[in-house]
């Protein structure tokens, strides 16, 4: 099964419709208005299928135009062209203007099919269809074939049905394999069923019972019915012209313009780094105005920045970026078209280059912008996450953000974690420069901190976290990548690094002298301090270490005692309570021949350490 969409294209009155009718049997003109007026006022749809599986779904134009912009939402999703130009008439302002909105959607195939041949003489036509081929020159249907065909003689519907089928077989299909996207151009309730939308399917594919969420609103709901063509179907695919039965979601919730998406596939954008091209013969475009923003199904307001200039003029083409009065679906790569706004006129389009981008001030390079839009994939992703900097990027938001099939992606990926080029961590995409940059910052900071801080056997975790500015998530996950760093409990430390021994140290020596020598009453550290004339923070750090180390044990913050007198303590302790069960504060005070001020902290230490138990005023010995 091939599916292919064709579009109608021309100026009002050329006969479109008449021709969409005479080769389907089907009336594009559904509203009861149309058939009064005679003339197209929204998208039509029918469908022309071959007997060798090909479905041409045809969407029919209004060629008013005041109806450009519904126009230009049936024209996002065409893969093929069908000009119409009538006989009587010949090129005429819709044919230019439908031509080149086509040309700047990078339509790739196409026919001109010259109507009314019934109303002209031959010698007539062929002037026609010579002016035809001059006109189309230089646009993408330079060399189409031009069809004259009368819808009401019949003459030739036969050849340009067959002409469509050759056309049709060549286009390239819409790719399955990119995340699904459909663009809402029709919204409508059924009697017993409740909502349905219409749209082609851009790309991907969706089955019945699966969650379909719509963007930029973000609503989810299950997928009731689905139907191509008047036929019940199981999945919508890429390419075909698709009904979708929604359940549980009002009308009123939905619109043309809204994109039905996988949940949790896609960002809606309100900013977008763009290039910009201007048609010929249209006024200059100023740099901060406002223009007429159509992309998919979906119009809006944007206000153009041009980067490099004040003014863009008529044929020429510049980087910018757009800000949009309403969030819209749009990938890297997508296709856009501006109009002028006021008077409403179509005056360029370009390429979406980055629908995420970052703040940039006019001044600013623009050499990212080279590379997402004529890199090749791999350097379009290391680019995209490169900008994202040390926010990096998930993984799971680069489908959603540029126009290409998953395996490629994946493909690519894989290509830029094995080559290093970007890091993942955990879930999240760094670029090498970004990661070195900070991993070179952290080891920075440890070097530092260490040369501060030589007993210390790291900096806390959270400090350096902070001090870096990443994010908690990742913290985790970036230090254990690291080489140069080691984590041990919440402290990290540059590998390779060793807490100075206490030993090799003067410091520690006097103060362990001074320690032994106190024995039971001892010193605070403060008093330490001051009594060896060392700086606070020496004595603190170094009291610190030995007591790691097991040269002293710690009684409280400020009071230290050396390990030999501790074991004496315990010893007098177990000698004690050998005697009597009991020991009130006076006669640990005395066995220790110390102070009130030193036993009562020290009966703190044991009592906290379960040596001692307080009943009462009295200390029972829990230690066997
Ligand atoms: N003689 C003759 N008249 C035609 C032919 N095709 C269309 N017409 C007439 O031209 C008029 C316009 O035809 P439509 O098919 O509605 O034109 P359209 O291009 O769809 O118009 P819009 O959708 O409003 O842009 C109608 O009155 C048709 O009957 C043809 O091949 N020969
Ligand atoms: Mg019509």
């Amino acid at each position: 099964m091939r599916y292919v969409i064709l579009g109608t294209a021309g100026h009002i009155d050329h006969g479109k419709s008449s021709l969409v009718k005479a080769l389907t049997g089907i009336d594009p003109d559904r509203l009861k208005e149309e058939k009064e007026r005679g003339i197209t006022i929204d998208l039509g749809f029918a469908d022309l299928t071959y007997p060798d599986g090909l479905t041409v779904g045809i969407v029919d134009v209004p060629g008013h135009e005041r109806l450009v912009r519904n126009m230009l939402a049936g024209a996002g999703g065409i893969d093929l062209v069908l000009l119409v130009i009538a006989a009587d008439e010949g090129i005429m302002p819709q044919s230019r203007e439908h031509l080149a909105i086509c040309n700047l959607l990078k339509i790739k195939s196409g026919l001109v099919a010259v109507t009314k041949a019934d109303l002209v003489e031959d010698d007539w036509l062929h002037l026609v269809m010579d002016e035809v081929r001059g006109f189309v020159k230089g646009t993408f249907l330079e060399g189409a074939e031009i069809i004259p065909v009368s819808s009401r003689t019949g003459q030739n519907l036969d050849v340009l049905k067959e002409k469509i089928r050759e056309v049709a077989l060549k286009v390239e299909p819409k790719p399955e394999k990119e995340i699904f996207r459909l663009p809402i151009d029709r919204v409508f309730t059924l009697k017993g069923f409740g909502t349905v939308v219409t749209g082609t399917v851009v790309s991907g594919a969706l089955s019945l019972d699966e969650v379909a969420e719509i963007q930029p609103s973000g609503i989810s709901a299950k997928i009731r019915g689905l139907h191509s063509h008047g036929k019940s179907i199981q999945m919508a695919r890429a390419g075909q012209r698709v009904a979708i039965n929604l359940q549980g979601i009002n009308k009123e919730d939905l619109r043309r313009g809204d994109v039905v998406v996988t949940p949790k596939s896609i960002q809606p954008s309100r900013i977008m780094d763009v290039r910009i091209d201007l048609l010929a013969e249209v006024a200059p475009l100023k740099s901060k105005g406002l223009v007429h923003f159509h992309i998919a199904t979906s119009e809006t307001i944007a206000r153009v920045i041009l980067y490099d200039r004040d003014e863009l003029n008529a044929g020429e083409s510049c980087y910018g970026q757009l800000r949009l009065d309403e969030p819209v679906v749009a990938l890297s790569g997508d296709r856009f078209i501006v109009r002028r706004f006021s008077p409403v006129v179509t005056i360029g389009g370009g390429s979406v280059l980055d629908p995420s981008p970052d703040r940039r001030r006019r001044k600013d390079s623009t050499e990212d912008l080279d590379v997402l839009e004529s890199g090749g994939l791999p350097e379009k992703i290391a680019a995209k996450v490169k900008k994202a900097g040390l926010k990096g990027m998930n993984v799971s938001s680069i489908t959603g953000w540029l126009k290409a099939e998953i395996p490629a992606i994946d493909e690519a990926l894989k290509h830029l974690r094995s080559g290093g080029l970007l890091i993942q961590l955990g879930g999240t995409l760094f670029h090498r420069d970004v990661y070195d940059g900070l991993c070179r910052g952290i080891s920075e900071a440890l070097n530092n901190f260490h040369k501060k801080n030589p007993l210390s056997p790291g900096m806390p975790k959270e400090e350096l976290r902070a001090q870096m500015r990443i994010r908690q998530e990742i913290w985790g996950n970036w230090l254990s990548s690291m080489e140069a760093a080691v984590l041990d409990k919440e402290v990290v430390r540059l590998k390779g690094f060793m807490t100075a021994s206490s030993e090799s140290s003067p410091a520690s020596l006097k103060i362990r002298e001074v320690l032994e020598k106190m024995k039971f009453q001892p010193p605070t550290k403060e008093e330490l301090a001051e009594t060896l004339a060392l700086p606070p923070k020496t004595v603190a750090d170094m009291l610190k270490l030995m007591g790691k180390e097991g040269t002293l044990v710690r009684i409280n913050d400020s009071m230290y005692i050396t390990a030999a007198a501790y074991n004496e303590l315990i010893s007098l302790l177990r000698t004690f309570f050998g005697k009597k069960p009991e020991m009130t504060v006076a006669e640990f005070r005395d066995i220790l021949r110390t102070t009130r001020k030193y036993a009562l902290p020290f009966l703190e230490y044991l009592d906290s350490h379960s040596i001692t138990l307080r009943v009462g005023d009295v200390r029972k010995f829990l230690l066997k």
